[in-house]
């Protein structure tokens, strides 16, 4: 599964299972101020030791709370597992633009194309403040620190054109600090990168 999928997949989980409790609770709490209101029970039934229910609402619950951190947690390793045969691009933030740099050598401004169906690794780096480097598309998130490298991964199997942000907050120039990440074929992306800028 694809990072980005099961990100996708420990959003909706959590997002349901939220729902799921907010209804029912909801319905509980309702039938509850209707059944037991004052006027129809006046005295509160006492139920202290109630051993059975206290292992539910413990038991449950962890079990709930567990599952959570197990679907973010794998979508976090794959986050964060580069396949072997990625290509890999080197991406430098400054105030206020993106540049990439490829394999071969070429550079580009604000701008990455990447060919479709193959893995691509960001190594990303600053050299000023800190930036960070946000590809909604592909759910991936990570700051651009001057001195160290960090890094990002995704894989495309569509074309498209998406949008590339700086999400930490850098100087007067930081809302325009964006660029496009262009998803081309093979082919297309090897023109691309022989061609002079
Ligand atoms: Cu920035």
């Amino acid at each position: 599964m694809s990072p980005a999928h099961s990100v996708d997949l420990a959003f909706w989980y959590i997002l349901g299972i939220s729902l799921v409790l907010l209804l029912g609770i909801t319905a509980v709490m309702v039938i509850f101020v209707v059944r037991y209101r004052r006027s129809r029970h006046p005295v509160p039934g006492d139920i202290r030791d109630n051993l059975a229910l206290e292992l539910v609402w413990t038991v449950i619950p962890t079990l709930i709370a567990l599952s959570m951190f197990y679907m973010g947690w794998k979508s976090y390793i794959s986050l964060r597992t580069v396949p072997e045969d990625a290509m890999q691009v080197e991406v430098t933030a400054q105030m206020f633009s993106w540049i990439f740099t490829y394999e071969n050598g070429r550079e580009s401004e604000n701008e990455l194309v990447v060919p479709l169906g193959r893995a691509v690794k960001l190594n990303v780096s600053s050299v000023d403040v800190v930036h960070s480097l946000y590809i909604p598309a592909f759910r991936i998130k990570i700051d651009a620190v001057r001195g160290m490298t960090t890094y990002a991964w995704f894989q495309a199997d569509e074309q498209g054109e998406y949008d590339i942000q700086c999400t930490e907050y850098c100087g007067t120039g930081h809302s325009a600090m964006t660029a496009r990440l262009r998803i081309v074929p093979e082919q297309e992306y090897l023109a691309w990168l022989e061609a002079e800028e």
